[in-house]
């Protein structure tokens, strides 16, 4: 266990990518600005399932330049990567056979996100981590919706407005959501897609699970079996709880204190505005000082910071991220070993 944690215990810094169909709207549904965060604008809007599904007929990245990605998380003194291979949304940024909802099927761009992703961080030497909403999934029908929005502090309760048909389904909002049962679900969709996820892309370094709504130990295990696929994968506490910790617990939005350290690894990951998904006005945005007492701070306490981008639909960081990363990294490079 040790030696799969050394270079994750070592890197200190990484860099998470929020990057979905949601970039698409950005926000914005039918001229309504959707509150919170960008990535959950499909349950936020109660938008239906054909609508969003419209979204990824305008999702077509053609600015999408992985190499130049990975070297500004190089260049920030940053060490691996981790992105949402899929999200709540379901949608596959990754050409999956399980699913026509992916970039391959359902896009113009029609081509798969992650390969040359992958293959740019071989080259810069920079470890991938996969992002997968194992358990929520609002698209592939029988995956699960989440209607609990102050589990992990990241929300407002008062902001909950869950209608009749929400709450008598299980947090859904459209009958094609439960066409199917969850564990048909987990059967065709997500088990399938892991598979893939840790079979075509090389050397996976970390599988970062989130939010496990209605997970069983059943089907935490099936997920777990196919860890082995990648015998030095490492990966977080969202697989299902308690009895699946991981390797590492992962406070969201917010630093630990010293009381809270008990000797387990842990990683930070927070945002540089106000959302993960991209919102195209979202402006919060933290400045290099904060990002770097941020970093700071969480490596004098020996955990890791896993700094969120949010790239847009057409497959570019937000320049204002650019701006952030660059002034991060030349203060690395002085103070740091970027
Ligand atoms: C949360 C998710 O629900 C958010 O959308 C985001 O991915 C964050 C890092 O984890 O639990």
């Amino acid at each position: 266990h040790d030696r799969k944690m050394q270079w994750w215990r070592e890197a200190r810094f990484g860099m998470f990518i929020h990057w979905g169909v949601y970039a698409v709207p950005a926000g914005t549904y039918k001229g309504q600005r959707i509150n919170r965060i960008g990535e959950w604008i499909m349950n936020r809007g109660k938008i239906p399932v054909a609508d969003y599904q419209d979204f990824a007929r305008q999702f077509n990245p053609v600015k999408y330049d992985p190499d130049a990605w990975v070297r500004m998380a190089k260049d920030a003194g940053m060490k691996y990567i981790v992105i949402t291979a899929k999200h709540h949304d379901g949608f596959a940024m990754f050409d999956s056979k399980a699913s026509t909802w992916d970039i391959a099927d359902a896009t113009p761009y029609h081509k798969d996100l992650l390969k040359p992703l992958a293959e740019a961080c071989r080259k810069y030497g920079i470890k991938l981590g996969f992002y997968y909403s194992q358990a929520q999934d609002w698209n592939n029908p029988g995956g699960a919706a989440s209607r609990k929005i102050t589990s992990e502090g990241w929300a407002n309760p008062d902001s909950a407005r869950i209608d009749a048909y929400t709450a008598a389904n299980n947090g859904h909002w459209d009958p094609a959501q439960t066409t199917k049962t969850m564990s048909q679900y987990i059967n065709e969709v997500a088990v399938p897609q892991v598979k893939e996820l840790l079979t075509n892309y090389g050397d996976v370094a970390v599988l970062w699970w989130d939010t496990p709504t209605n997970m069983t130990d059943e089907y935490a295990e099936k997920f777990n079996e196919l860890l082995k696929l990648q015998p030095n994968i490492i990966t977080n506490d969202r697989l299902k709880r308690p009895n699946y910790p991981g390797d590492y617990k992962t406070p969201e939005q917010r630093i630990p204190s010293l009381g809270e350290l008990d000797g387990k690894d842990w990683e930070t990951c927070m945002t540089m505005n106000e959302t993960w998904g991209y919102k195209s006005y979202a402006n919060n945005w933290k400045s290099p000082e904060t990002l770097v007492r941020n970093l700071v701070d969480i490596a004098s306490k020996g955990g890791n910071y896993l700094l969120n981008v949010g790239p847009k639909a057409d497959g570019t960081f937000p320049q204002e991220s650019v701006d952030l990363l660059k002034q991060v990294g030349d203060w690395m490079k002085v103070n740091g070993d970027a």
